[in-house]
Order: structure tokens, then sequence, then C-alpha cells
């Protein structure tokens, strides 16, 4: 193939405009795209050679959520591009901005082997941008913008016959100009500044909304004024840095966290779509009287908001801190003159919710919120060991300078519940959105990607894993610091417990078991078989020997123990 071309083609124009606007392009290639990878390999682009296309999505999205950045998936025409359909899906239920530069059929007409992908792409609502050699580098340019404006994978098509057609500056496309975020009223803030004063038990409950809008520190402010409890989504956990966190809202919770996210009487909610895995079966708000939400949607996004608020994150927490400011001079004044002597934090203390602090009334919330595994048998019936051990002795033992990359399973829930997670970009969860599982190892490639000074920690099940195996190869080849734990328990865990309970035929739901390890070791990875806890050893001297290369840990768990989140009620 020759990439030594001086002047542009429209290929040519589309890698170069994806290698200034992403830091990474995640790709497998073929006939549709084989000019634009060339281009991008040729010239020392940071192109990562994935192993199945729908890892290239999946990797993009993770680098997003880890870097905060677009990157860019490209793959070929036809079975290439159908291939990435689930993860695209993915990225649009989760409002990923990232772009796939995928080859499509010639301009001219299908042939017999081409399928509409412009139909596909609509099925899953997300925009197709056609790039033609008129005005290739504006198309494409245009494509990134469109990503990030409207948060969504945006697929950026190469007609086949085009690809390698002189590229011009004929057609010019505008700019997407990002509208300003909407900002609250003083009304709406002094409003919502009252409703947190009456407040006994205030809770902030805040979401990705607040993590992309940079607002933990000021909501974190606010709640310190309020003393307030924080909580948040799975993808904002850690935004505010407060030890009074009590964790993730929703079936991720801790025992302690969720009674007392559902003790609060009055909801800030800022960023979060308050969606049905936060809700958890509508439980979230049960000792709530008010629930204020604040975000960019047009109208509130939850049956239960008594009061909605459309303002970006930010200048609704600076704007809130303010009006509280201001009372609290008020209040302020007022107690000086009746004991001017009184220390600051005796005046702070005054300014308090009416029943004193939540946080006086309930210290613990600052503590330790994990269930008390006390007793728990190391083994279980069957003699493998039990999840929530594994999860609990894994957080002691892997790097604390480390990103989790789960896949889908019921798994999923035990490192949220037993892990520390410090920041929002601490986990990278892809999958939930359209609850998909398979894309785990391709996410961790992304998330190595991105974040090369952490460890990455890919969690998954035994069947996402064996499903997402192709990637599993990249990340062996990719992560410079990886752990692969592997939940390992025969079966789909999830299906068995929520379907075999109920009497439907296990066939379906048991799997041969199969030994990860062998598979890391084969691939080029450290691997090693756990089946009693002590073992778990080896991850601490994987990291005390500096964290290098992959070790893949193949933890034999039990299929009896079932998660939370499939069972809470
Ligand atoms: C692509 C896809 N296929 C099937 C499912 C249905 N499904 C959800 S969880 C699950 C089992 C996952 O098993 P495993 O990865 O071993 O994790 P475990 O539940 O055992 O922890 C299945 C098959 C799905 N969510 N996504």
């Amino acid at each position: 193939m020759t990439t030594t071309r001086t002047s542009p083609t429209l290929s040519t124009a589309v890698a170069e405009v994806a290698a200034e606007r992403s830091g990474a392009v995640f790709g497998v290639m073929g006939n549709g795209n084989a000019y634009v990878v060339g281009h991008l390999t040729a010239t020392g682009a940071p192109y990562v050679r994935m192993r199945h296309e729908a890892g290239t999505v999946a990797a993009a999205h993770a680098h997003h959520l880890a870097a905060g950045t677009i990157a860019t998936a490209t793959t070929t025409y036809g079975a290439g591009f159908t291939n990435t359909l689930t993860a695209l899906a993915e990225a649009r239920l989760a409002r990923v901005p990232l772009v796939l530069a995928a080859g499509e059929g010639p301009s001219a007409g299908p042939r017999s082997w081409d399928v509409d992908q412009e139909a596909l792409a609509a099925g899953l609502d997300v925009p197709v941008v056609r790039v033609h050699p008129d005005g290739a580098a504006a198309t494409a340019h245009y494509a990134y913008d469109l990503a990030a404006w409207d948060r969504t994978p945006v697929v950026l098509s190469v007609p086949v016959d085009l690809a390698t057609a002189p590229a011009t500056d004929a057609r010019g496309v505008p700019p997407v100009t990002q509208p300003a975020p909407p900002g609250p009223t003083d009304d709406q803030v002094a409003a919502v500044a009252a409703v947190l004063r009456g407040a006994e038990r205030p809770l902030l409950l805040l979401g990705r909304g607040a993590h992309l809008a940079g607002a933990g520190e000021l909501l974190r402010q606010v709640g310190d004024r309020l003393g307030a409890l924080f909580a948040t989504s799975v993808m904002a956990a850690g935004v505010t840095g407060s030890p009074w966190d009590v964790g993730i809202a929703g079936g991720f919770s801790t025992p302690g966290g969720w009674e007392l996210v559902t003790a609060a009487d009055v909801v800030l909610a800022v960023g979060i779509g308050l969606n049905g895995f936060q809700d958890h079966r509508g439980r979230l708000f049960a000792g709530a009287r008010e629930v204020v939400q604040v975000d960019l949607a047009p109208v509130a996004t939850h049956g239960q908001v008594t009061r909605y608020v459309r303002a970006d994150a930010a200048a609704f927490a600076s704007a809130l801190l303010t009006a509280l400011d201001a009372d609290d001079a008020v209040t302020l004044t007022l107690t000086h003159t009746l004991t001017p002597h009184a220390p600051r934090a005796e005046l702070s203390r005054a300014t308090d919710s009416p029943g004193g602090s939540w946080r006086a009334r309930a210290p613990h919330a600052a503590g330790d919120l994990r269930a008390d595994l006390t007793g728990v048998p190391e083994h279980a019936a069957d003699g493998r060991l039990d999840p929530r051990l594994v999860a609990r002795r894994l957080d002691e033992l892997l790097p604390p300078d480390r990103v989790l990359v789960p896949d889908g399973g019921q798994f999923l829930g035990w490192l949220p519940q037993h892990a520390r997670i410090t920041e929002p970009t601490g986990l990278v969860l892809v999958g939930t959105a359209y609850q998909t599982i398979g894309l785990g190892s391709a996410a961790a490639v992304g998330a190595a990607r991105a974040r090369p000074d952490r460890t990455t920690v890919l969690v998954m099940g035994d069947g996402g894993g064996t499903m997402g195996l192709a990637d599993l190869v990249t990340f062996v080849t990719e992560a410079r610091s990886g752990v692969v734990v592997v939940f390992n328990d025969a079966a789909y865990g999830a299906e068995l417990h929520q379907h075999g309970v109920a009497g439907v035929d296990q066939g379906g739901m048991l799997l041969e078991e199969v030994n990860f390890a062998a598979l890391g070791q084969a691939l080029g990875a450290g691997g090693r078989r756990v089946t009693r806890l002590a073992e778990l050893d080896v991850v601490g001297e994987w990291a005390r020997d500096g964290a290098r290369g992959v070790l893949v840990v193949d933890v034999a768990v039990t299929r009896t123990v079932a998660a939370d989140f499939l069972q809470r009620h």
C-alpha cells in the first residue's frame, strides 16, 4: 500500500483529523479503512491494533471515560461495521462521545454484499456523517464537533470508491459551537437554598454531570455548609473526595450506605439522570419529602422529583454556595451579636439544619460502611471461594493507583461494594447502559492507553471473559501495568441467580471451567489459579515487584452467593 502521497486523499484527510482530534485510534483494518489506517500507522499516530471490531468502539468509549477526551475507532465496511453495533449502542445509551471512522459501500450504490449501514446506525440513534472528497477534512472535524456537542458516538463514513480520491478544501462546513450551558435564576437558587436549610437529613446525590462540569469541589463545599452527606452514581464515584461520601447509590450500595441514602429527607440530585440502576426498584427516595434535581435535560427525569432546575452543575453549585454563604453571614451577625465571643466552629454549627447536623447524629457515615463479613467462611459448601472475601482482599492487595474496569455479570457488584474507588476516573464501566457483557477486555485496553500511569484492573466473569477473549490478547500486549481478575464460577452466574433460582432449567447457565491462568500464560501474561484466599497474595507480590506487565488471576468463586444488586428488595 502506498502511504507516501504528497497530496491529500479523502482517507489521509480523515486520518489526519483523527490524529489531531483524538488521543488514540483503536482499529481493525480491512478494505474499507485500509488507507485511513495505513496513513495513521505510517505517520506514527497513536494507533492501537484491536482484535475485534466491537473492541474498537468499546476501547474508544473507555478511553473517553478515563481521559475525558474524544477517541476514535476505525473499522472496515460490512462485517467490520456490523461487529461494532453492540458497542455502538452502549456508547449511544451512555452518551459517550467518540468517532467511528468506518468504511462504507461505494457512493455509486451498494454491491450485493453491502448492507445499509446508515439505517443500522439510525436504529441505534447514532448519527452518520459521510465524507466527500470536497471538504473532507472539514467534514471530519464536523464529526468530532458533533460528537462533543451532543455527547454521542458519530459514524464518519468513508465510501470505499472514494477512499483514495484527492481531497480538496472546496466545501467548508461550519464548526459546531457549543451553546453555553444554562445557568440557574436567582429565584431558583434561593428556593433550593431554603429547602436545604429546612432539611434534617440533607443528601447531595451526584452523577457524571457533576464530574464532567468539574463541580465536585464546589458541591463538597455546599455539603459541608449544610452538614449533608454525599452519595454518587457509579460513574461519579468519589467525585467530592469527602469522607462524608457514603458511596454509590443504588444496586452497588454498601448496606450501610444504602440505609443512609434512603433515610435522607431532602435530596439534592446534581448531574444525575436518576435511572433505574440508581433508583433501584423505586426505593432510592424512600425517606425523602423533597427531591431537587439539577441537570441539563429539558425536564426532570424521575417521577419523584419535586423541584427541577435546568442548569450546569458547576454554575448551580457556585450560585448555591454564594446563597448559603449570604445566609450564613446573616446568621453569623445575629449570633455574634448575642454571643460575641463564641468560637467560629460554634457559630457555624449554629447555622446547621434544624435537628442539628446529620453528620453529628450519624458519625458512622464517615466510617467503613461495607458489609460485616466476620464469620463468613472462606469457602462455600461447593468448596469455592466467597467472592465478597475475594473482593475485600483484592482491595488491600491491588496497587492504590488503579483504574478498575469491570465487564458485566453478577460479579460486577463485588468490587464497588468492597473496594475503594476514590475518583470517578478510577472506575471505567462500559456495558451497563445497554446491559451487555463481553466488552470489558477491550474497555481495559482503552483505559490502559488513557492512564498508562495507573494499573489497569480488568475484572470479569468467565462468561463475559470468554466472549471478550479476542481483546484480552490486545490487553495483554498493550497494558504496561495490568491485572486481570476473573471471578470464575463456571457459569453465567447472573442468569443462574435470576432465572435458575426461578426454576428455569440450568443447562444453558452452567459452563465448562476455563483455565484463564493458563490462557493468560499462553498469551504472554503471568497467570495464577486461586482456590484459597492466601493465594491472592500473588497480587501483592506482583505489585511489590513493580506492577509491570499483566497478571491474570483466575479465582474459583462459588455459584452460591448472589450479588446484592440482583436481590436487594
Ligand atoms: C452480549 C450479552 N449476551 C448475553 C447477556 C445476558 N447475560 C447477562 S449477565 C450474563 C452472565 C455473565 O456471566 P459471567 O461473565 O460469567 O459473570 P457472572 O454473572 O457469572 O458473574 C449473561 C449471559 C448480556 N447481558 N449481554
